[in-house]
């Protein structure tokens, strides 16, 4: 990019209103007196709305690990492509197939010998829930991070996030990798996985909602969420757009009276729509999840002064700097944490200390993850903080077959059981990712 001093001569001339010069490049068209400390300059027009102070919490620290020196093996990405068992839409589009990665560690533990550890890149073949797809995930690992790791030794996962935090964005794709070194790392020591995310032992079981679709009908919404119902699920949830709020979430309250409903719109309204969701507020919503833009967490905090029903954050947070700042506005009362989104385990763990201390409740969401993605929203969702159902539901909400074996049920009571066997405790199915692979790569220490 040119230096626009150097080269870039001005073109034509200067408006009236441009008060710029070389003299004086802010236009500030004199000296101005220091404003008071904490002030903004500035006066605002009458009627602009203002958000009172709150107190600003400090960062999460990085959670302790114990030492489990593992010495990366080899690497393979699996580039899958599955079917669903029904397309699911939402404000940004419908799909049937999901696209997803796989990654596999394979490490050697100076006692346990060699182990292996999966993990799952969740994002999507389109950018319409977020800019990263399988295509931008798939070129990030393989170009910067896959081929770095074998003959590197991580102890803890803080020592992966140190050596590629130069990696900017892209948490979707690193994600992937630390779900795997936490898998590794179970193995190699012999404890379950919900160990490795600082589950709480008590949490033998966790309740789970399902995310239900925009559907063609009212009828075809009632039939697919009585469904669900018979089968246990705690908490249902469905996709709205502009137009499709209040219509369904009446329907649903018609038939179904007081049970935990919430609606999703993926960031489809701005606040000139504000009064939709004003509508919905009589309806004794759980929560109306990632309302606003994503980048808009002000819109988002004027949103929920409008509200008495709470405003949950997803695609808003992608990392722990906008929880804190989510928190500080007044944004949401409630937090979606997606491990992918946010960058993996350990990021997911700070928010979730960041919200816990601060009083928000958090849930685990779901990106149609296949079984390996699945057991590690099961094992996060044991962190104490995690007090609403969540998106993991049953495999079969999703696919017809899934790579792990045996598939993650769900319970007649809504429950999924957390697996107490080290690593993912499913078994990955190698002949079934196989056949799902469109595209493989691996690599070695040479
Ligand atoms: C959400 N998930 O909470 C997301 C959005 C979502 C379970 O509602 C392919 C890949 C399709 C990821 C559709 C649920 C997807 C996807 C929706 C994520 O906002
Ligand atoms: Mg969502």
């Amino acid at each position: 990019m040119a230096a626009p001093n150097e080269s870039m001569p001005p073109q034509g001339p200067v408006p009236p209103g441009d008060r710029r010069s070389p003299e004086d490049p802010a236009g500030s068209a004199g000296p101005v007196p220091p404003a008071e400390p904490g002030t903004v300059r500035g006066a605002a027009p009458a009627g602009t709305p203002t958000l009172e102070p709150r107190p600003i919490p400090p960062m999460p620290v990085e959670p302790a690990a114990e030492p489990v020196p593992l010495t990366i093996t080899g690497v393979q990405l699996f580039w899958l492509r599955m079917p669903l068992v029904a397309p699911f839409e939402t404000s940004y589009g419908r799909v049937d197939r999901r696209e997803c990665l796989l990654v596999r560690l394979e490490a050697r533990h100076p006692e346990a010998g060699p182990v292996e550890g999966w993990g799952e890149v969740v994002a999507d073949a389109d950018p319409g829930y977020s800019y990263e797809t399988t295509g931008t995930a798939w070129h990030v690992l393989s170009e910067f991070v896959l081929p770095a790791l074998p003959g590197r030794t991580f102890e803890t996962p803080g020592q992966w996030r140190a050596a590629f935090e130069w990696v900017r964005g892209h948490p979707m794709a690193k994600a992937g990798v630390e779900m795997a070194l936490l898998d590794a790392r179970s193995r190699a020591r012999g404890v379950p996985l919900w160990q490795e995310y600082g589950g709480d032992p008590g949490r033998r079981r966790i309740p789970v909602g399902v995310s239900v679709g925009i559907q063609p009908t009212l009828d075809d919404l009632l039939a697919t969420v009585e469904r669900w119902l018979e089968r246990g699920y705690r908490r249902i949830k469905i996709k709205i757009k502009p137009g499709y709020e209040v219509e369904p979430v009446r329907a649903l309250r018609e038939r179904f009276g007081d049970i935990p409903l919430m609606v999703d719109a993926n960031a489809a309204y701005t606040l000139a729509d504000a009064e939709r969701l004003e509508a919905l507020d009589g309806y004794g919503l759980m929560m109306i999840e990632q309302p606003l833009h994503e980048d808009d967490l002000l819109d988002h905090a004027l949103l929920q002064r409008r509200l008495r029903t709470p405003v949950c954050l997803d695609e808003s947070v992608r990392h722990v700097h906008a929880a804190r700042e989510a928190l500080v506005l007044g944004s949401g009362r409630i937090i979606n944490i997606k491990q992918g989104r946010v960058g993996g385990p350990t990021d997911a763990r700070m928010i979730h200390d960041l919200c816990r201390r601060h009083g928000i409740p958090v849930w685990c969401g779901g990106m149609l993850e296949t079984g390996v993605g699945r057991a590690h929203n099961i094992a996060l969702t044991t962190l104490p903080g995690f007090t609403l159902p969540g998106d993991t539901s049953g495999s079969n909400r999703y696919y017809h077959e899934d790579v792990i074996d045996p598939p993650v049920r769900v319970g007649p009571d809504g429950t999924i059981e957390v697996p107490q066997e080290p690593g993912l405790g499913f078994r990955v199915v190698p002949e079934r990712v196989e056949r799902y692979t469109v595209r493989h790569r691996s690599w070695r220490a040479s």
